[in-house]
């Protein structure tokens, strides 16, 4: 077969149906639900943002939320509805739908229901911790802030579920394995699996964490806990966590957005390796989160600065791989010159639109990662808020605005209706992204000139230079970020409940590779993902092996603070 007619959802052996891809009508009815409950976290999420927004801006409007206590109540509800819930019940509900969509076949259902059912009593049991003012310990989860037992185990059932779609995707390429012995695994398929994989390495830190320090901890079974070793642990997950937000945009960026602009995918081959990249690389750079903390050594935290750098390599193959597909489709709609091409790209397409918006309000999002990673200048910028400035550029857009771009072909797709409003939805990115630039430039100036991260504003009794103006960029680019959530969730429910049925697409949009899988050779390796995850295993000991030798056993003496 000439790779460059490989189709990237298929692999070698399956014939596309012409006809388009659907799973049995419960499975997809619980990968929509699952998504959803992904969009109604966000509901709670932004509107504590922008709160937050309006206090750098000396506006303080948490008065009129009922119900909450305190500013920290808030931001830990932002941060765990936007962070983790939308992005997990996101990626639960995407990438075992893609897996199908690429193996062409259905799903495992007890293993669909069962990841739905964790995720959904999880962020229940959460949500009343957080709700009833029992858990204002942020995202992070800092000891010795302590929360309510049901925080810890309701967290602990969203990384289950998370499991439990993982194992579905294992499930389903290992039966496609056993129908096409010898074949290349598809690519979707692949990109699926190896993002999981680095996740479920990944998640050790924080199941170890919850499971075996915070929970019991917050039952009381233990008296302390050692809030450094708790950090270490937070942060092995805690880097790793962000490219997992990442990669169900990264595979739509690579995999499916192409199609969707009349391009193509540049290469079979390098995309495994960027994604196995990833599996590498992602999980051994955790301290550069703890560059200021103290019992770490100076050692430790430059071999972690210099994997940072490392798994910035595959972000940049990416950049390159998606310009390049993407010249693909503008220049096959009649772009010419050097830049022409942008202009003929699909921009009228708010799938499209949003998603090209993600991807370059992400090229300042990830130069400013290479900032915070840079050992020595991380500690003008570290705890400040030009960190909340850098992660907004990032999952705050990249992550965020490419979610509501997959949404407005995947909940047309899921509920077989038509997309209402397309010019709303055009315009919502639009609003989206100028709001989230002039955001992050409010936050980005403030944090250069010491305005702190995780402080309400509204009530600092102090001010510094340049603040004025930061916090006013911060408030009137959290309005547009909010206002557009708002377009966005008009747009979502108006399709849901009126959208004409019967005209949503049959198909999800999956792209051609240019460069196909090659059938003998060393690529073959690549898709041994055992072998990969193994090396990863590896990389973890040396990483945090002599961090853990010289540390253990953790200080557990420090008892919890509720307030
Ligand atoms: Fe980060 C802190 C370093 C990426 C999220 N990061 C955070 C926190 C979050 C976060 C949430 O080293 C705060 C945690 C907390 O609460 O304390 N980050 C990095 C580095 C990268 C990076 C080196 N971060 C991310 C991503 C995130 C994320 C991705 C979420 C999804 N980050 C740090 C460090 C800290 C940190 C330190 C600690 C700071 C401190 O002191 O506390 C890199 O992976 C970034 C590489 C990416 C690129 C961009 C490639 C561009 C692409 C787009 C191509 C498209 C184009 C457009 C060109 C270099 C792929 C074409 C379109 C047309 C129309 C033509």
């Amino acid at each position: 077969m000439s790779p460059a007619a490989s189709s990237l959802a298929s692999g070698h052996s399956v014939v596309a149906d012409p006809s388009g891809f659907s799973l049995p009508d419960g499975q997809k009815r619980f990968l929509r639900w699952t998504i959803y409950v992904g969009f109604a976290a966000l509901v709670a999420g932004v509107a504590h943002g922008f709160a937050q927004a309006l206090s750098y801006a000396d506006i303080d409007i948490l008065a009129y939320f009922p119900r909450l206590k305190s500013y920290y109540q808030g931001l830990t509800v932002h941060g765990v509805a936007n962070a983790l819930v939308l992005t997990f019940a996101f990626s639960n509900g995407f990438l075992p739908l893609l897996t199908a969509r690429a193996c062409g076949r259905p799903l495992n259902g007890a293993l669909v229901v069962s990841s739905f059912g964790l995720l959904v009593t999880g962020v229940l049991l959460a949500g009343y911790a957080m709700v009833t003012n029992q858990a204002n310990v942020l995202y992070t989860s800092y000891a010795p802030l302590q929360a309510h037992w049901t925080y810890y185990l309701g967290l602990v059932l969203v990384v289950l579920s998370t499991y439990a779609a993982s194992a579905n995707l294992y499930v389903t390429v290992r039966a496609w394995r056993k129908d096409n012995p010898g074949e290349r695994v598809p690519l979707l398929a692949f990109m699926c699996v190896a993002s999981y994989a680095m996740w479920n390495l990944a998640s050790l830190g924080i199941a170890v964490l919850f499971i075996g320090f915070l929970l019991p901890w917050s039952i009381g079974w233990m008296s302390g806990v050692d809030p450094l070793f708790n950090r270490t642990l937070f942060w092995y997950t805690g880097h790793a966590i962000v490219y997992v937000w990442l990669l169900p945009a990264y595979i739509s960026w690579y995999a499916l957005v192409p199609k969707q602009v009349s391009g193509k995918l540049i290469s079979d081959p390098l995309t495994r390796l960027v994604f196995i990249m990833f599996l590498l690389v992602s999980v051994p750079t955790g301290f550069h989160h703890q560059y200021t903390d103290p019992g770490i050594s100076t050692g430790m935290k430059a071999f972690h600065a210099v994997l940072t750098f490392g798994v910035f390599y595959p972000s940049l193959a990416t950049a390159f791989s998606v310009v390049a597909a993407l010249e693909i489709g503008g220049r096959a709609r009649g772009g010419t010159g050097l830049l022409g091409w942008i202009r003929k790209l699909p921009w009228s397409d708010p799938s499209v639109s949003a998603q090209l918006l993600a991807m370059l309000t992400f090229v300042l999002g990830g130069i400013t990662g290479l900032i915070n990673a840079s050992y020595i200048v991380n500690q003008l910028v570290h705890n400040t808020a030009w960190v909340p400035g850098h992660f907004h550029m990032t999952v705050g857009s990249a992550v965020a605005l490419s979610i509501i771009g997959i949404a407005y072909w995947l909940v047309p797709y899921l509920t077989d209706r038509k997309l209402w409003g397309r010019r709303v939805a055009a315009a919502q990115g639009w609003i989206y992204a100028i709001g989230v630039l002039i955001f992050a430039r409010g936050m980005i100036s403030g944090g250069l000139e010491g305005m702190p991260r995780r402080t309400y504003m509204a009530q600092a009794t102090y001010t510094g230079e340049g603040w004025g103006l930061a916090g006013a960029l911060t408030g009137i680019g959290g309005t547009l970020m909010t206002l557009s959530i708002v377009m966005f969730f008009v747009v979502l429910l108006m399709t849901i409940l009126f959208g004409k049925k019967g005209e949503g697409p049959t198909d999800i949009p999956t792209a051609e590779t240019l460069t196909g899988p090659a059938d003998g050779g060393w690529e073959l390796k690549l898709d041994r993902f055992w072998l990969w995850f193994g090396f990863a295993v590896l990389l973890v000991v040396v990483a945090y092996g002599p961090f853990l030798l010289t540390y253990l056993p953790p200080h557990l003496t420090s008892p919890g603070f509720m307030f």
